[in-house]
């Protein structure tokens, strides 16, 4: 008798905007699957111990410096070099809560501005997901929303490159315009009103999880790709 193969995990991605509390929904929520008898495991990107993400966090933190094209492949180097792990993971059915993403990357890199030798116009929003085609394609993308006024409530900001309001604000509107952008990825935003307490941030959240946990369980098994 051969045993059914494991169902696949669920490839969660959490964003959203700075301090809207990606992290901290991320630690709860991987307490939430694996109590609930969920395999789960926690990616983040940047991951920040790989020689890559060396590089990228000498980057973020200034002390080093490279050209706008330059640190944006870096950063999906980064994801591509997770790639075989997050596959293989998934595959032997744990799930995998990813804090922060390729959506990150593309609304980051995008709200730069333009630097006039280099970059005479801003990277466009295709340029930069152009590098990340290929990658698996998250089950749900769990928005965290939250107002600049609740954001600016939290945790000051730090002293990282892209921690200045007019960033924020320009990463503010590239994610609306990414969530609206294309109606085939329409369906894998779950957007939540990250305003509220931890713990009513983390029931919405929970739906979501919920919505990609039934998702992969009436899909065909497969790990779809980022197009
Ligand atoms: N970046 C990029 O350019 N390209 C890429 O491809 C990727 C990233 C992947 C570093 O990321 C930078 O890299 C980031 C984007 C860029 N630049 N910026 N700015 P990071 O992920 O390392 O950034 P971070 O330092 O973790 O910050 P964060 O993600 O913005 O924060 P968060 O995870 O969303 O929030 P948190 O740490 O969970 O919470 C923030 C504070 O709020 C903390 O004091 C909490 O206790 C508090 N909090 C959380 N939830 C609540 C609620 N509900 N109520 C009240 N207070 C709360
Ligand atoms: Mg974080």
């Amino acid at each position: 008798m051969t045993t059914p193969p494991t169902p696949r995990g669920a490839l969660i991605a959490i964003e959203g905007l700075d301090r809207a509390g990606k992290s901290t929904q991320c630690d709860l929520l991987l307490n939430r699957l694996i109590s609930s008898g969920i395999p789960a495991k926690l990616q983040k990107f940047p991951d920040r111990s790989t020689p890559i993400g060396h590089m990228i966090n000498s980057y973020l933190t200034s002390t080093s410096n490279l050209d706008d094209q330059a640190i944006h492949l870096l950063f999906s180097a980064n994801r591509w070099e997770a790639k075989d792990s997050i596959l293989s993971t998934l595959n032997s059915g744990t799930t995998i809560l990813l804090d922060r993403y390729i959506y990150s990357g593309i609304v980051f890199s995008a709200a730069k501005p333009p630097v006039p030798v280099e970059n005479p116009k801003p990277l466009s929003v295709s340029w930069c997901k152009a590098p990340d085609v290929g990658l698996p394609r998250p089950d749900i993308i769990i928005f965290l929303n939250i107002s600049q006024e609740d954001a600016e409530k939290r945790a000051g900001f730090g002293d990282e490159r892209y921690e200045k309001k007019e960033m924020q604000e320009k990463v503010r509107k590239l994610f609306e315009e990414l969530r609206g952008e294309d109606s085939n990825d329409k369906e894998d935003w779950w957007v939540v009103n990250a305003g509220g307490t931890v713990e009513e941030v983390a029931e919405e959240v929970w739906r979501g999880v919920l919505e990609a946990l039934k998702r992969v369980k009436e899909g065909n098994g497969e790990v779809r790709s980022i197009e």
